[in-house]
């Protein structure tokens, strides 16, 4: 059964919103500073109340990955956001998901596995030691990142979590509170969040769920405790803030599918061959390198990720597996 989209905004319309919202994020900024003189004297940082402190994960092993980029700086990487459960502009998330409670947590683990399972994400921590890789990251809507982030392959997880021969896909699932995520009260996306990968998408060494980005903890607005990353994908993909992981025989259907299956597809890789119906994906403009003005990049197939992922799709039709 296919659950017709909720959506009662066409996605036509997102991106003027987006315009304008960064326009209201610049005119923030310009007002927030005599905001942040009148505090100063009051709690030293005018920012403590809405973001909860940075916490260092200790004992990161360091990883080749992403050697050869330049990281987007932390400012840019956790301020300039997609997590509509927040809101639909960029800067929304940073500004408001510090109302997501990210301890106690826990992902449930069901489907086609020996046993369902329930782990807390403190566990999680401990299955294998966390690498740091720095990852090229994509958004359909034509910018990118490199992010270094902390985490464990997913893979690990998985065989931990012990999938039966059935289980043909992995699908996720986001947290959906009101009381904790004021955006999951409008009907822009069929809640809860969803995504899904093949099995042996999921497999691939280069997948891997992040609990953490630049040597810390997820800020709240990245995803906390536990986002999927996957990066020869668009961004979409990387479902944030995962409660639930189930296997399954069939392939899943994801929010952003339902929502619009003319502009998102199953496999969503990064591919400047297809472009999305309001988005170019032949360029791409790469965050916190130049304002603007800056010049466009060439995207690459597969974002650059080719050696290690193309064989999984040998013999299928990209333009129709998009
Ligand atoms: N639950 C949830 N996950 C999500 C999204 C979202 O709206 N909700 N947005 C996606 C999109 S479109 C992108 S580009 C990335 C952005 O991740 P970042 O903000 O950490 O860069 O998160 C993805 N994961
Ligand atoms: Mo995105």
């Amino acid at each position: 059964m296919l659950i017709l989209p909720k959506a009662d905004i066409a996605p036509s319309e997102i991106t003027p919103r987006e315009v304008y919202a960064e326009r209201r994020k610049f005119l923030g900024q310009a007002g927030g500073l005599a905001l942040a003189g009148a505090t100063l004297g009051l709690a030293g940082n005018s920012t403590q109340a809405a973001q909860p402190a940075r916490q260092r994960i200790q004992g990161i092993v360091k990883t080749p990955y992403g050697e050869e980029e330049k990281p987007t700086p932390y400012e840019d990487v956790t301020t300039y956001n997609n997590f509509y459960e927040f809101g639909t502009s960029k800067a929304d998330p940073a500004e408001y998901a510090h109302t997501l409670k990210t301890r106690p947590w826990t992902v449930s683990i069901e489907g086609e596995v020996k046993k369902p399972k329930r782990i807390a994400i403190e566990d999680i921590f401990k299955i294998a030691p966390l690498e740091e890789r720095l990852y090229r990251m994509r958004c359909v809507e034509g910018w990118s990142m490199a992010i270094p982030w902390v985490g464990l392959p997913l893979k690990t997880l998985i065989q931990w979590a012990e999938p039966t021969g059935n289980a043909k896909y992995v699908e996720f699932f986001t947290l959906a509170d009101q009381q904790q995520m004021p955006g999951v009260r409008d009907n822009i996306l069929d809640w809860p969040y969803n995504e899904g990968l093949r099995m042996d998408e999921a497999l691939n060494p280069l997948t891997l769920l992040a609990v953490g980005l630049y040597g810390e903890i997820l800020p709240n607005q990245n995803g906390a405790p536990l986002r999927l990353v996957v990066p020869w994908k668009y961004g979409f993909k990387g479902i944030k803030s995962i409660v639930r992981i189930r296997f399954s025989e069939q392939m899943p259907v994801s929010s952003w599918m339902k929502a619009s299956p003319r502009e998102y597809g199953f496999y969503a890789n990064v591919n400047p061959e297809v472009d999305h119906p309001r988005w170019s994906q032949a360029s791409e403009r790469r965050i916190g390198t130049g304002g603007l003005f800056q010049r466009r990049q060439k995207t690459l197939i597969f974002n650059g990720y080719a050696e290690q992922v193309a064989h999984l799709y040998s013999g299928m039709d990209l333009q129709r597996n998009f």
